[in-house]
């Protein structure tokens, strides 16, 4: 099968009330985890790269190995720009036969964020590609980007509604109270519910969750006891993000909880040979580490079966 675009996938998870994740790499050996998780769970999935990765790992490599893995899997992928700043990235995440591009331009003016869903709907959509664009401000660190708490805003409904009738875009991801990174709540975990609710009564398009990742305590401990030192990690708890796939959220973006799997299981590896130095004696366990993070999350977001 090929690559496949957000509609293919979202359509279908929201009228059936389930979520498909999305899921960031930068390599092989995250990617190969990430699509076996979903093959052997027969759940659809979204894998996705941001600007930094693509800066990292150079977009050829990470468009060919999505390719490769779309067409050898029994499910549908798609391949997604997460957190495209530019025009020029979109263009060449295009030009590279990605099928679904994020703008993300929500920490510039209302109008200026229109105008450029506007410019890459306009590109978009004609190639059968799909877009996604921001409203609000997340807290924390996206890739490359940092934003103040002070900086943090909540979406408007009202303007949520109007920005996706003028722009034709066919996903919309609202800030609700999540951040990107391990640590994304201080005291007791809390999203905005209602206000979500009201954003897919007004919008009535697929939404999606940001810095949705759930920093299991299991896997904190597992990489400390190893060597790291993460201290006052918090994520998403699961029975929060299920209220929220159930107000409107079918798109579930997964990073952080990646990274921590792959590189507790990179600490273990170490820990418990010390003599290795066969790459694939690390990075073979890593990838199976991540492959069961994805697992647990699909369970979570359910759409196993739904391939
Ligand atoms: C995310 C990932 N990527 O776009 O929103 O968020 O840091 O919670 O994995 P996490
Ligand atoms: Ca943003
Ligand atoms: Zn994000």
């Amino acid at each position: 099968m090929g690559l496949v675009n957000l509609n293919r996938v979202l359509l279908k998870a929201r009228e059936h009330g389930y979520a498909v994740g999305a899921f960031n790499f930068v390599d092989m050996e995250v990617l190969q985890g990430i699509v076996d998780a979903a093959v052997e769970a027969h759940a659809p999935v979204i894998v996705q790269t941001t600007e930094g990765a693509i800066e990292y790992a150079g977009i050829a490599y990470l468009a060919a190995m999505a390719r490769i893995a779309a067409e050898r899997a029994d499910v549908d992928i798609v391949l997604h720009l997460d957190h495209g700043k530019h025009l020029e990235a979109v263009m060449l995440a295009l030009r590279y036969g990605y099928t679904s591009v994020m703008i993300d331009a929500s920490d510039r003016p209302y109008e200026e964020n229109l105008a450029l869903a506007k410019e890459v709907v306009k590109l978009a959509h004609p190639l059968g590609v799909s877009v996604e664009a921001e409203l609000g401000r997340l807290r924390g660190i996206e890739d490359n980007v940092r934003v103040g708490e002070a900086g943090a805003s909540l979406v408007d409904p009202e303007q949520a509604g109007a920005f996706v009738r003028a722009s034709g875009i066919d996903a919309l991801a609202p800030a609700i109270g999540t951040s990107h990174g391990a640590f994304k709540f201080k005291g007791t975990p809390r999203l905005d519910i209602d206000r979500l609710r009201r954003v897919a009564d007004l919008t009535g398009i697929p939404l999606v969750l940001h810095g949705a990742s759930s920093v299991p305590a299991k896997v904190i401990e597992k990489a400390n006891r190893y060597g790291a030192r993460i201290e006052g990690a918090a994520g998403v708890p699961d029975d929060i993000l299920q209220q929220a796939i159930g107000a409107g959220i079918c798109k579930v973006n997964t990073d952080t909880d990646l990274r921590l799997a792959f590189t507790a299981g990179i600490r273990e590896r170490f820990a418990a040979e010390p003599g290795v130095f066969d790459i694939r004696h690390i990075l073979g366990p890593a990838r199976q580490a991540v492959k069961d993070m994805v697992a647990g999350r699909i369970g979570a977001f359910g759409s196993a079966g739904r391939g």
